[in-house]
């Protein structure tokens, strides 16, 4: 019998909580032989990231998961050996007393927010007691050793690798998605919360000397974008053309079309916590913009993880660094901190490359989850 493991996903908003249990649901089926049943509570948030599913179904079956409704009213299951309750979500109560009425209760894990913070090395792994004699463990994902990882698909570097080094498959991607960029514009995506700081780099974008062409998945940050482009509404798809910049909504699509998306762009603006992952797996420059939080509990982490990924970067990069996401952020002007990062373009390159390797030298996440189950038996 498959080992088997739950994992609920409660929706709170965006694509992030279901981006992540999504993508390790599906790896710990293909990678990990594990019978995987993931519980979602918004599937309309879950046909995003997935367009082949059902939004009315109940119970569906998506490339080897058990994709299932999870209502307010919940029925009872049987419970599996692992359950992971994603983000701190709530489990259901029944759930909980159906895991520990079995022989063996199940192994109980809370997956985290991805956090480069100091603090999460030392929290990784640790049990917290709970009722019926169950014990739940925190499971951190992160960018070092004492941590468990990042999700990170087998084979995805060497696939990213053929991608980018064969420009007809670059060209047909994007072919596919209406985008036919001039040879020598610098190709960006924009994936992004609403931002004031957004004019301001337009701005500098369409008076450069080099062409960019922005490509931006339709979503919070457009009614940004068509406040600069003084328009009402911009169908997917349609280009248009301001200076030096070609801008271009694409539609939404699925999260290993987004992966190419990011693979044949030479920058990357990213956001939340999986997309942001994603881009560093692209080894292409990016920018990030934190999930913000209350009382800016957020800018504690973006420091935590610019403090890491500037460690072997030249002073001169890392402020450069340092000053275009502290200002994209903040929702600051964005023009000085362009012009300076494109001083420094070649070296960010060559960093994004390393880091990734660097990154991927570690165990990724649900490699990391199925060692810590075998560890626990
Ligand atoms: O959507 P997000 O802003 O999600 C956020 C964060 O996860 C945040 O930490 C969390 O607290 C909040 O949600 C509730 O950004 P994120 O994490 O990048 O998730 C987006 C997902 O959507 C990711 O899996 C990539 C996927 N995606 C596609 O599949 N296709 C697309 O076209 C695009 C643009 C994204």
């Amino acid at each position: 019998m498959r080992v088997s493991w739950d994992i609920f996903c409660n929706v709170v908003d965006n694509y992030g909580d279901i981006g992540v249990t999504w993508r390790l649901a599906r790896q710990l089926v293909a990678e990990q032989g594990f019978a995987v049943r993931l519980w979602v509570d918004d599937l309309a948030a879950f046909c995003r990231v997935c367009p082949a599913a059902d939004e009315q179904a109940a119970a569906q079956l998506q490339q080897g998961v058990e994709v299932r409704r999870w209502c307010a009213d919940w029925s009872p299951v049987e419970a599996a050996d692992v359950v992971i309750e994603a983000f701190a979500c709530q489990l259901p109560a029944a759930y909980v007393a159906a895991m520990a009425a079995r022989v063996r209760p199940s192994l109980w894990l809370n997956l985290e927010y991805l956090s480069a913070e100091d603090w999460v090395g030392g929290c990784h792994g640790l049990p917290s007691l709970q009722p019926k004699g169950l014990q739940k463990f925190f499971f951190f994902p992160g960018f070092t050793s004492d941590t468990g990882g990042l999700l990170r698909e087998a084979g995805l570097l060497e696939r990213r690798r053929a991608f980018q080094q064969d420009p007809q498959a670059r060209q047909d991607f994007l072919r596919g998605l209406g985008v036919a960029p001039r040879a020598d514009a610098r190709l960006m995506s924009l994936f992004a919360y609403e931002n004031p700081g957004l004019a301001s780099w337009l701005d500098v974008l369409a008076a450069d000397v080099q062409p960019s062409h922005l490509l931006v998945p339709e979503g919070r940050i457009v009614a940004d974008l068509l406040r600069w482009l003084q328009l009402d509404a911009l169908a997917v798809g349609t280009v248009q053309v301001r200076g030096s910049l070609t801008v271009q909504v694409l539609p939404f699509v699925s999260q290993d079309d987004y992966d190419r998306l990011l693979w044949s762009c030479d920058f990357n603006a990213v956001r939340g916590e999986d997309s942001f992952v994603r881009a560093q797996w692209a080894g292409r420059p990016l920018l990030w913009q934190i999930y913000p939080q209350p009382e800016d509990a957020h800018l504690d982490k973006l420091e935590a993880f610019l403090a890491l990924y500037t460690e072997a970067l030249s002073p001169a990069a890392t402020a450069a660094l340092l000053a275009q996401w502290r200002a994209w952020n903040s929702g600051a002007v964005m023009g000085e901190s362009w012009q300076a990062l494109l001083e420094v373009w070649p070296e960010l390159t060559a960093h994004a490359q390393s880091w990734c390797s660097q990154q991927a030298a570690q165990t990724d996440l649900a490699a990391a989850l199925a060692q810590f189950y075998r560890n626990w038996l």
